[in-house]
């Protein structure tokens, strides 16, 4: 140990002693390179949005977030749990590729809740995030399409979500039951309701701030393929396992 800190102490010696020698214009050089190779640095990364591992689950309550964040989590839908207040949050390497030889990158996966006094923790993720999906109880869907709608469209009208052309997935769950509706229906009846948002909420004033930005192109009917960002339609079962699609949405905008 005592034979150690004397060799230590000699390296600085001889540091010292170097730094001492060299020309001060070649030591400030040297500073200054390191100085603006840091900036660059520390630019470059805030400015690469692809480097986020934030997926924002959300979608009103009951739609199956909860026991999707399991199944992605864990690989188990958990069964029994208590509604969900708080929402889940966890880094995590996705379950189907834990036993994968190949690297994985951890994926921070947050369930907002769709209560919507949570709502605003949404505003908290979304600038951050890599990908939100919008989880949607296709077995139910009918009696729920409009508030869907008007709580997609809060989404799709954020300017963090514009501006950072974050991708969107409407995922379709509970497809394991017979009589849940089809992804395609699914997004056609959204778009329609979304139409009709789109109309009433800019009738009603232009002092109204909660809807950021506007959708879709004036005069034309409302589709999705009118988003500046990509939104994806894609079926789930959370309740059986079938997350693929999710999964794969995931893997997409989380670059291992
Ligand atoms: N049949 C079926 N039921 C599901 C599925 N996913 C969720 N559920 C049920 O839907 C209810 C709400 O699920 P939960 O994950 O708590 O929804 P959350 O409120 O969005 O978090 C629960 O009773 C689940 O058992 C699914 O894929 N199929
Ligand atoms: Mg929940």
């Amino acid at each position: 140990m005592e034979l150690w800190m004397h060799q230590i102490e000699r390296w600085f010696q001889q540091a010292e002693q170097w730094i001492r020698q060299q020309p001060a214009e070649q030591l400030y050089l040297t500073i200054a390179v390191v100085f603006i190779a840091s900036i660059l640095l520390i630019l470059l990364r805030s400015f690469n949005p692809s480097k986020s591992n934030i997926i924002v689950l959300a979608g009103l309550s009951g739609s199956g977030k909860t026991i999707l964040f399991y199944q992605l989590r864990d690989g188990s839908s958990h069964q029994g749990t208590v509604t969900s207040m708080e929402p889940n949050d966890d880094i995590f390497v996705l379950h189907s590729e834990v036993d994968k030889k190949a690297k994985t990158k951890p994926v921070h996966v947050v369930d907002v809740p769709g209560h919507s006094r949570l709502r605003p923790k949404l505003d908290v993720f979304l600038p951050q995030a890599a990908g939100l999906v919008f989880v949607v109880d296709a077995l139910d869907f009918l009696p729920n399409c409009r508030v869907a709608a008007e709580y997609l469209y809060d989404i799709l009208t954020k300017a963090s979500i514009v501006k950072k052309k974050i991708p969107v997935l409407i995922l379709c769950n509970k497809t394991d039951k017979v009589t849940a509706h089809s992804k395609e229906f699914i997004r056609k009846q959204l778009e329609k309701e979304i139409d009709k948002l789109r109309t009433s909420r800019t009738a009603i004033s232009t002092a109204d701030v909660t809807n950021e930005y506007t959708l879709g192109v004036p005069g034309e009917p409302f589709s999705f393929s009118h988003c500046q960002n990509q939104v994806t339609v894609a079926e789930a079962s959370g309740l059986t396992g079938e997350v693929s699609q999710a999964e794969h949405f995931i893997r997409e905008h989380v670059k291992p």
